[in-house]
């Protein structure tokens, strides 16, 4: 049986940014998920800004989370993801690993409770990193604290309290972020 084919589900998706006009290529990309026809942008988490994790010489980040409902399976899904942070100046041959970008997509759980487990050469769900890292733990608690990881069977809450991650995460007001918007 082909296990999603045209049926709806839900995907979370990590948004960050460093590098140029940062809200620009979040709203940029948040447009491009909701105009496409087999994607529905349910919700946005508040965004944070955040101290780099992995490269430590590099601006903070942009950090947040949305919610999806989609008919797209979870590779035509991250292949989406990857084409949205090229249309928005994401040039990964030639950045660093884990350094500045404009745009970075990470596709972080999947399927109706997030329960979808894959481990493939071009995709791990749930996202690898996702339980070590507090700039994706708080926007997703944002949204759904009780959501169980698959893997680790715990809940997002509880994975965010008991997370070994020193690393800042300051939520970004709304005042703020209309004027940065400007
Ligand atoms: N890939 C496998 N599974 C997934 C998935 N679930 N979602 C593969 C997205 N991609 C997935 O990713 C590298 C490869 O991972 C892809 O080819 C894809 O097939 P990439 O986006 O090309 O490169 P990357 O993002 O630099 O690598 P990586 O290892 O995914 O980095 P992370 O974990 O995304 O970390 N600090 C702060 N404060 N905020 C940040 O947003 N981001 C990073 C990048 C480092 N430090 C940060 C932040
Ligand atoms: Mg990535």
């Amino acid at each position: 049986m082909i296990p999603y084919g045209n049926h709806e589900a839900l995907a979370w998706v990590a948004i960050g940014s460093n590098q140029g006009a940062v809200w620009c290529h979040i709203k940029r990309a948040m447009g491009l998920l909701q105009r496409h026809w087999r994607i529905s942008l349910l919700r946005c988490s508040p965004w944070y800004w955040t101290e780099p994790v992995g490269v430590r010489r590099q601006p903070w980040f942009i950090n947040g989370v949305v919610v999806v409902t989609t008919t797209l399976s979870p590779l035509p899904l991250l292949h989406l993801l990857q084409r949205i942070e090229c249309r928005c100046g994401r040039n990964r041959h030639r950045e660093q690993r884990w350094g500045s970008r404009p745009l970075d997509l990470d596709l972080l759980l999947y399927g109706t409770q997030g329960q979808t487990i894959i481990r493939s050469a071009s995709l791990t769900l749930p996202h690898p990193r996702l339980h070590r890292r507090r700039f994706v733990l708080q926007p997703l608690a944002d949204l759904a604290p009780d959501l169980i990881h698959p893997l680790r069977g715990k809940t997002v809450d509880r994975l965010l309290v008991a997370v070994d991650d020193p690393n800042s995460v300051v939520r970004v007001s709304r005042r703020r972020q209309q004027c940065d918007d400007l």
